[in-house]
């Protein structure tokens, strides 16, 4: 799929050495620093390396003193909440999850080659990422405050000013209460055991497993109890599935909510060439929502015949699983495409072009990669 990727490289390496990021992200925007993770670099392991994992932003990063940081939860609750960093830490007990990150624009270049995009950069499949995510169990906070009843939605607002949102408004969004109340929606401090760097939202931000990346809000300032979900830009306007012909506008279309389905390819890579013979395919697929990655299919011939890759490490329901299966390549071109299930028994729709909306989020459809095996 990456023939369909328009790939940006940073010119400056240091330029993502200043967020602490390798130079081989694949730098779409300079500032705000967006920026996604390589295949290669994906393919390092079942966790993401936080020097490697994707940055998505919408404003800049915002300047925070964490000493002077205060958490502010209010709304339709008993009891409003002003903690600090210090506070959460002790009077709440610490969990961590290991839960993968998905932005809702992963793989759209693979919609733009179908049809152009204007305004929206051309994301390939390394705007996702895995990562152990350390802090406390937004449950845990949300009892201390005591929702009331006509509680339904719980808001999050950040520190970051985007300008691109009309008008210029903070980056927020909310899921169900519901949600929030599940062990884990974390309020976290901490991303692979270190302490959560600047551009992924320190001092705290909220890590929502199984829903788009949009509403685990980095930088987080603001908890809002409300019975309506959130009003704001990034969720009201944007990060919502139009029908084709559609046109972005408040309340148009469906808000994202739960990841869809989806896998990738990532090695071989999508046009390299190989010795003929066994070929070790490798790759990812993540279920979302409550859904686990139930199978994986390998196909060399188009779809009409299928093998089974093997499911590797279990990393728990809000992680991706990794898998792999062994094909045999005879000399010459081959396509090598793939469909994971989940356990609900959907697959992967085939084609990207089923699936192209104004905005270019959620393509799911099974990835091919193309390889040439060479006589050895
Ligand atoms: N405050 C704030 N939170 C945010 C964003 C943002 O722009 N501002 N971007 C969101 C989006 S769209 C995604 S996909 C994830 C990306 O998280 P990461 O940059 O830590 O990988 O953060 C989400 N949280
Ligand atoms: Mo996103």
């Amino acid at each position: 799929m990456s023939s369909t990727t328009r790939r940006v490289r940073s010119e400056d390496p240091s330029r993502a050495g200043r967020y602490g990021k390798r130079a081989d992200l694949i730098v779409h925007e300079e500032e705000p620093f967006n920026a996604e993770t390589g295949l290669a670099a994906l393919a390092e392991g079942p966790l993401t390396a936080t020097d490697a994992f994707y940055v998505r932003g919408h404003g800049a990063v915002p300047q925070i003193d964490p000493a002077a940081w205060r958490l502010h939860l209010h709304g339709l609750v008993e009891r409003e909440l002003d903690l600090s960093l210090a506070t959460l830490r002790e009077a709440f007990r610490e969990h961590t999850v290991t839960a993968t990150l998905q932005c809702a624009g992963n793989r759209r270049a693979g919609l733009i080659a179908v049809r152009d995009i204007p305004g929206e950069a051309p994301w390939g499949p390394g705007a996702t990422g895995t990562a152990t995510w350390t802090g406390v169990a937004l449950a845990d906070v949300l009892a201390l405050a005591a929702p009331l009843r006509e509680a339904a939605h719980v808001g999050f607002d950040g520190a970051d000013t985007c300008p691109e949102a009309e008008p210029a408004q903070r980056f927020g969004g909310s899921i169900p209460l519901d949600k929030a109340g599940r062990p884990e929606v974390l309020l976290a401090w901490a991303m692979n055991g270190d302490p959560l760097a600047p551009v992924h939202g320190a001092p705290l931000r909220v890590v929502v497993p199984g829903y788009i990346g949009a509403r685990s809000v980095k930088w987080l300032e603001r908890i809002e109890v409300r019975s309506t979900p959130w009003k704001g830009y990034f969720q009201h306007v944007v990060y919502r599935l139009l029908p084709e012909d559609g046109t972005p506008g408040p309340g148009a279309g469906m808000p994202l909510g739960l990841v869809a389905l989806n896998a990738d390819v990532l090695s071989p890579a999508d046009g390299a060439t190989l010795a003929a013979g066994p070929v070790e395919v490798r790759g990812h697929a993540f279920a979302g929502g409550e859904r686990h990655v139930a199978r994986v299919d390998v196909s060399l011939d188009g779809g009409t015949t299928w093998a089974q890759a093997e499911l590797l490490e279990d990393l728990g329901l809000w992680a991706w699983r990794q898998w792999q299966i062994t094909v045999d390549l005879a000399p010459g071109d081959h396509e090598i495409l793939v469909r994971a299930w989940d356990s609900s028994a959907a697959t992967q729709p085939e084609e990207a072009a089923a699936l192209w909306n104004p905005k270019g989020y959620v393509n799911n459809a099974r990835p091919r990669v193309r390889v040439r095996a060479a006589a050895a």
